[in-house]
């Protein structure tokens, strides 16, 4: 195996025996040989796109959750990932179908050409590896389009399930999966292409925006309980509203109540979602702390989308973990919608009722709901915090946590930022810093946390807001510094989604992507500012002075 698409690759370079993740070298085949299938289904669908014959909502479908099933602890389920690949070619034959009834030449590629033998899978699985591209820089700028296409999947999948679709979307992933497969690809194309999934990226993260504030309001001002109620509870994870709202539907009245872990924290700030009086809480941290938090957690556990931490053997939850949409594990049930995408939470309900109230772990509140909504609603005091120098500069600190000691950097960056300064964030990062009692400015939280990782789409429209409220002619002359943390694919879509519009000098971290080459990252620096980070002192004196 080799897989270099996360932050916690091993020696910082590509997983070769094991993931750290956990993920098996024979799951990371399947995963390669899926990838390669989805790529001969792409291709194929923009040749045919090319000629005219529009494709079907069934591929565009299948290209998303194949690509958000390959994300980082996302799924680990061999069987399910056949049925992906298996599905895929049965996808692919129907479209090569198509393409000779129209006259369609569809190109030479070892994607298309595969012809799907079941024999032929281990061996297609190889050929089908990142390393397939010798030149380190070509395979570099395959890489950053196909891992922020895999965040914009996902994005774009819980997008669909409010039934908002984008066909450029579809067709841009689809252009891009053929560019990548095309084994003369060059320089240019590619880093053009890793350029325009940025601007795709803004776009799905507009549409899951959208899609999210339709259906459930905008994110307000919200306390969330951090401790437990005396009930048994179902903890949910992940990131899909539509679940979050099935689960509060069919559990009203139960007598079990629902608590929110990881990414679905800012369940709680939507109007539409937070009117459950059995929403109780969100319980625990980010998601690499789920094997002990788990335990004292007593009841059943639903995860919606990545992160998954595999159990060991002896954990006591295992036997009452669920998966749904692209994420799997084997021997834990998997929740399917049905044609109407309705889902029956009945089996995880009727377990919540035999267990015992979660055991608190922490007690207390935390403040959220701060996406551009609620933060235009305190333009007013923002702009007059800002002209009076009380707030003198703003942090964006959106991303992701993880299990490495090195991000132990963010807490403490987080504790020591000046008085006058304002963290904005988003994502599974703000575990770090989220119950520092860091305190406020005015009455305006020193840290602001607008939601999940895909609204840091929040900090660029605020951003933009303030560009044009203090007349910027540039949108990196505004008090703002970005040190964003990151760990899986959806922290690649957001960060080519800020260089696509213009954000400069923005620091990553713990570490640099190891399918990030060097060649590559002059580029990235020369043309960007792009940068690592360094120590907590040296960076504060960089960035605030
Ligand atoms: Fe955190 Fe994991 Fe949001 Fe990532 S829960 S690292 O999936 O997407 O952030
Ligand atoms: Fe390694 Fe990360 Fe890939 Fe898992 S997802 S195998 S930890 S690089």
């Amino acid at each position: 195996m080799f897989c270099f698409q996360c932050q916690e690759t091993a020696k910082g370079t590509g997983c070769t025996i094991q993931g750290v993740c956990g993920k098996k070298a024979e799951t990371s085949r399947w995963q390669d040989l899926l990838l390669g299938v989805v790529r001969g289904v792409a291709t194929i669908s923009d040749s045919l796109r090319n000629a005219g014959i529009k494709s079907s909502q069934e591929v565009g479908d299948y290209i998303v959750d194949a690509l958000f099933a390959t994300i980082t602890n996302a799924n680990f389920d061999d069987q399910a990932i056949l049925n992906k690949v298996d599905n895929g070619l049965r996808i692919k034959r129907k479209l090569i179908v198509l393409a000779k009834e129209h006259n369609v030449t569809l190109p030479n590629y070892q994607e298309v050409n595969w012809g799907g033998e079941k024999s032929d899978y281990e061996a297609e699985g190889e050929r089908e590896g990142v390393l397939r591209t010798e030149n380190e820089d070509l395979r570099s700028l395959k890489e950053l389009t196909v891992l922020g296409l895999k965040g914009m999947a996902a994005y774009y999948e819980h997008a669909s399930r409010l039934n908002e679709r984008n066909e450029n979307i579809i067709a841009f992933i689809e252009k891009s999966l053929a560019i990548v497969s095309n084994p003369e690809a060059d320089m240019d194309t590619l880093l053009a292409t890793v350029m325009e999934t940025g601007k795709f990226g803004v776009d799905a993260m507009a549409l899951l925006d959208k899609a999210n504030t339709q259906a459930y309001g905008n994110p307000e001002l919200t306390k969330v309980n951090i401790g437990t109620g005396s009930r048994p509870g179902i903890l949910i994870s992940g990131h899909d509203l539509k679940d979050i709202e099935q689960l509060l539907e069919q559990t009203e009245g139960t007598g079990v109540d629902v608590y929110t872990h990881g990414e679905m924290l800012p369940a709680h700030y939507y109007p539409q979602l937070k009117k459950y009086k059995h929403l109780v809480g969100n319980y625990g941290n980010a998601w690499w702390k789920q094997k002990e938090e788990f335990e004292t957690f007593n009841g059943p556990i639903i995860f919606t989308t990545n992160c998954i931490v595999p159990p060991s053997p002896k954990a006591s939850y295992k036997d009452r973990v669920f998966t749904t949409n692209a994420t799997g594990f084997p021997g834990w049930k998997h929740i399917l919608a049905d044609e109407n995408g309705h889902k029956d939470f009945s089996e995880v309900i009727e377990i919540a009722k035999t267990c015992k109230a979660p055991t608190a772990i922490e007690q207390g509140e935390i403040i959220g709901g701060f996406a551009h909504a609620q933060v235009f609603a305190l333009a007013d005091q923002v702009v007059e915090a800002v002209k009076s120098g009380a707030i003198r500069k703003f942090v964006v600190m959106s991303g992701c946590d993880g299990r490495m000691k090195s991000r132990d950097y963010y807490t403490e960056f987080a504790a020591q930022l000046p008085k006058d300064t304002v963290i904005l964030t988003s994502g599974c990062a703000k575990f770090k810093y989220n119950k520092l009692n860091l305190g406020d400015i005015n009455g305006i939280p020193r840290v602001l946390d607008a939601g999940q990782c895909n609204d840091s789409y929040s900090w660029a429209v605020v951003a933009l807001k303030l560009k044009e409220i203090f007349g910027a002619n540039d949108i990196n002359d505004l008090p703002i510094e970005f040190n964003i943390a990151w760990y899986e694919q959806k922290a690649v879509i957001v960060l080519l989604a800020l260089l696509y519009l213009g954000i400069k000098n923005i620091h990553i971290g713990p570490t640099l992507p190891a399918f990030v080459s060097p060649n590559v990252l002059n580029v990235l620096v020369e043309n960007f500012g792009l940068g690592g980070i360094t120590s907590v002192e040296e960076d504060l004196k960089n960035m605030v002075g």
